[in-house]
């Protein structure tokens, strides 16, 4: 399979054909380029406003010279960090989104970018949260801290002043603490969404008879079916029919 760069969508629905396309950035881990396939895949297909997705490639993007950072022994992706240069990457322009590679969408996009306000600098999943694991995936050790997860799918308000401050000198040096818990943001600058779009495999759980519950995007934040020690994890099916119908 080959990476294509800034794929544009065509509208299923009749949108305004000027519309710019939505830009979402997936964290790309070489380690898993399977899930971002499928997890790309997920979105296009059920999409009816024109996306652009752009995988967060930390060979690029060191190329380029925006990216500099040692790796640290608890980053558990090559975009654990160059996350945070997604208003960057949009120069600090209109809405972008920022999602993880190990999610799975159930529904369409713009349901999400319909919840979009502009009085705030980001909008996340205010998850309440604390790991019972301690490793994930091949063993990469997991760091527990408040905010865990907020991090993974976070809509961005690039062009929102506040944001000007995640230039690549501040995504390269600052702690991951401030980076992952919004340091830079008052609690009021951050929106919340309901957490279905940022469903955690392992630890939501869904309520029979209560559609609030049900996932929009399943995040298999553990580790997926893609690897051997989650190829049986809960919603599983789900991520290997996308998979296959590729
Ligand atoms: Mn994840």
């Amino acid at each position: 399979m080959s990476l294509s760069n800034g794929k544009i969508h065509p509208a299923n629905g009749a949108s305004d054909e000027k519309e710019k396309p939505f830009k979402i950035f997936v964290g790309y881990d070489p380690k898993e380029d399977i899930a971002y396939q499928v997890c790309r895949h997920s979105i296009l297909k059920r999409s009816s406003i024109p996306v652009e997705i752009i995988p967060i490639k930390q060979s690029d993007l060191r190329k380029s010279g925006l990216y500099w950072r040692e790796r640290g022994q608890f980053e558990s992706t090559e975009f654990s960090f160059s996350r945070f240069l997604t208003p960057c990457l949009a120069n600090y322009q209109g809405w972008a989104m920022f999602v993880d590679c190990d999610f799975l969408y159930l529904t369409d996009i713009k349901e999400l970018r319909d919840l979009i306000q502009d009085k705030y600098a980001i909008m996340c999943v205010q998850h309440d949260y604390a790991p019972k694991e301690t490793t994930k995936m091949d063993g990469a050790v997991q760091t527990v801290y408040p905010r865990k997860n907020w991090s993974s799918m976070v809509l961005y308000n690039c062009g929102h002043p506040k944001n000007s401050v995640l230039t690549p000198e501040t995504v390269n040096s600052q702690t991951g603490a401030y980076l992952h818990r919004f340091q830079w943001l008052e609690d009021d600058e951050i929106g919340s969404i309901p957490f279905v779009w940022n469903f955690l495999e392992g630890h939501n759980k869904v309520v029979e008879n209560d559609a609030t519950t049900k996932p929009k995007a399943i995040h298999y934040t553990r580790g997926g079916p893609w690897f051997e020690a989650w190829k049986h994890c809960e919603f599983a099916d789900l991520w290997l029919n996308e998979m296959e119908e590729q």
